[in-house]
C-alpha cells in the first residue's frame, strides 16, 4: 500500500518558500497557526509603537530648548508612523483594525512591558533613545528578513528611522554627561532605571519561551530572545564606555572564551508584573489611548463622509 499522504501541495510549497528563504504574501496559502503568530506579533509590534508614543509625548511641552521640542515631536510622529505600517501588514493577514484597537483599548491585548514605565526626567528622553530604541534595532533589524513580506517590508522602512531615534537618545545623554554634576547625575540615575527594563524588551529566557522555536523554525524570528539580549549588551558596553557612565551590573564583564560581555540574571518577577498589568503605569496608558480614541471619533466620521461624498458626489448635493 502506497504511504500515507501527510502534507498537501499547499502545504509543501509553503515549507519549500520557507526553506528557500523566499517570502510568503498575502494571497499564498499558509498554515493557520502561521498567520496567527504573526497577527499575535505583529499586532503587539504596533500596540507597542502606538503606547510608546505616550512616555516621551509627555515631555514633548517641556523639552528644554525648541530645538529638542522638535527633535522630539519628529520622533512621536515617527512611532505613529510605524505603528500604522504595521497595523496595515496585520490587516494582510485578514485581521481588521478596528478589532486589533478594541483588543488594545479595552486592555486585552499586549503592548511591550517597556511602556509601562514611568518618565519623570528628561534624562528618561535620552534613555528610551539610546535603550529602548537600541534594543527595539536589534531585535527589529533581523526583523527585515522574516518570512512575511507585508511584515519585512514594513520593518526595512522602520529600521531605517530606530537608528535617528537611538542617535538623538544617545546624543541626549552625552550632552547632560558633558554638562553640570546635577545633569550627570540625572543621566545616571536615568539609565540605572532603564537598563534592566530594556534588556527584558527581548523578552523571557529561551527555555521559557514558549513562541520562539517555532517562530523560528518558521522564520519569522532569526535569533532566540537570550541570544539578542546578548548582542544588545555587547553593543551598549563600548557606548556606556563613551558616555562615561557605569551600566548598573556588577556582573557585567568581558568574557574572553565567548568573546562575549557576561552579564547579571535579571529580575523576572518584575517583568511578569509588569505583563499581568501590575506595572509603573499600565493602567495610565491604556486609558489614554481609550480617551484619545474616543475625542478621535470625529476625525474618523469626518473622513468617512469625505470618503462617502468622493464615492457619490451627486447623492451629498441632493
Ligand atoms: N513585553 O514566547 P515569547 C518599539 C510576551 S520596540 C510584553 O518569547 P515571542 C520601538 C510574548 O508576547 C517594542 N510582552 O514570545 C519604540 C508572549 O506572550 P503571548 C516592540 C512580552 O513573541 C521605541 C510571552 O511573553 N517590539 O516599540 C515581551 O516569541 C521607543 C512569551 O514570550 C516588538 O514587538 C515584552 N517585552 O517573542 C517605540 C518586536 N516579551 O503573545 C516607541 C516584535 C515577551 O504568547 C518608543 N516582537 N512577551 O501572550 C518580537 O520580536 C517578539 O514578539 C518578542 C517576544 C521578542 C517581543
Amino acid at each position: 500500500m502506497p504511504e500515507a499522504q501527510t502534507t498537501s501541495a499547499e502545504e509543501r510549497e509553503f515549507q519549500r518558500l520557507i526553506d528557500a528563504d523566499q517570502r510568503i504574501e498575502p494571497r499564498d496559502w499558509m498554515p493557520e497557526a502561521y498567520r496567527k503568530t504573526l497577527v499575535r506579533q505583529i499586532s503587539q509590534h504596533a500596540h507597542s509603537e502606538i503606547i510608546g508614543m505616550q512616555p516621551e509625548g509627555n515631555w514633548i511641552s517641556r523639552a528644554p530648548s525648541l530645538k529638542r521640542k522638535a527633535i522630539l515631536m519628529a520622533k512621536v510622529q515617527d512611532e505613529a508612523g510605524h505603528g500604522l505600517y504595521l497595523y496595515s501588514a496585520a490587516q494582510t493577514l485578514g485581521t481588521d483594525r478596528d478589532t486589533m484597537f478594541d483588543q488594545l483599548i479595552t486592555g486585552k491585548a499586549r503592548y511591550s512591558s517597556i511602556f509601562s514605565y514611568l518618565t519623570p526626567t528628561w534624562a528618561d528622553m535620552g534613555s528610551i533613545g539610546w535603550l529602548v530604541d537600541g534594543a527595539a534595532i536589534c531585535n527589529q533589524v533581523p526583523l527585515c528578513r522574516v518570512s512575511y513580506g507585508p511584515y519585512g517590508r514594513a520593518m526595512t522602512r522602520i529600521c531605517k528611522e530606530e537608528s535617528f531615534h537611538q542617535r538623538q537618545g544617545f546624543e541626549i545623554l552625552l550632552q547632560l554627561m558633558r554638562g553640570s554634576a546635577a545633569q550627570q547625575r540625572m543621566a545616571k540615575e536615568s539609565v540605572d532605571r532603564w537598563y534592566a527594563p530594556a534588556l527584558m524588551m527581548f523578552g523571557p529566557p529561551d527555555d521559557e519561551s514558549p513562541n520562539s522555536r517555532q517562530s523560528m523554525d518558521w522564520k519569522i524570528k532569526r535569533f532566540s530572545n537570550d541570544d539578542l539580549r546578548q548582542r544588545f549588551v555587547d553593543m551598549l558596553v563600548p557606548q556606556a564606555e563613551v558616555l562615561g557612565i557605569t551600566l548598573p551590573d556588577p556582573d557585567l564583564r568581558w568574557n574572553e572564551e565567548r568573546g562575549h560581555y557576561d552579564f547579571g540574571e535579571l529580575d523576572w518577577s518584575e517583568f511578569h508584573e509588569v505583563l499581568a498589568g501590575r506595572g509603573q503605569a499600565n493602567s495610565v496608558r491604556v486609558s489614554r489611548r481609550r480617551r484619545a480614541h474616543e475625542d478621535g471619533a470625529w476625525v474618523r466620521e469626518a473622513a468617512r463622509a469625505y470618503a462617502d461624498a468622493q464615492a457619490a458626489p451627486e447623492r451629498i448635493a441632493s
